[in-house]
């Protein structure tokens, strides 16, 4: 047998679980500057102007918006990086972490 053999594939397949991904979730509070959740948006989870704008009134009107899902530790190391330049200026701004389904 060698890489062009076109038979079925009979040995099993034992299934491997992929790790769960986790959600980073922004929450909306009645202090942080709109301008200032954009570019933390914009510049701790690399997404563009418009979608950034997207995801913060989404918060603003929603109380809740999903930024994006990572890894477990990326998750977490973003929540935490963006919540802290938040904190940094003052702001309560809060980014949170969980489990997909
Ligand atoms: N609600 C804030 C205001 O009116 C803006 C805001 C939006 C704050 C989204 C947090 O996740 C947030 N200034």
């Amino acid at each position: 047998m060698n890489e062009t053999d076109l038979e079925p594939r009979t040995r099993a397949r034992p299934k491997v679980e992929r790790p769960r991904l986790h959600k980073v979730i922004l929450l909306n509070d009645d202090y942080t500057p709109r301008e200032f959740v954009v570019t933390v948006l914009k510049t701790e989870f690399r997404i563009g102007d418009d979608q950034a704008y997207r995801v913060m009134m989404t918060a603003h009107r929603r109380g809740a918006c999903v930024v994006a899902v990572y890894p477990r530790d990326v998750a977490e190391t973003k929540a935490s990086r963006a919540t802290d330049m938040a904190r940094r200026k003052g702001y309560p701004l809060m980014f949170t972490t969980e489990p997909e389904e």
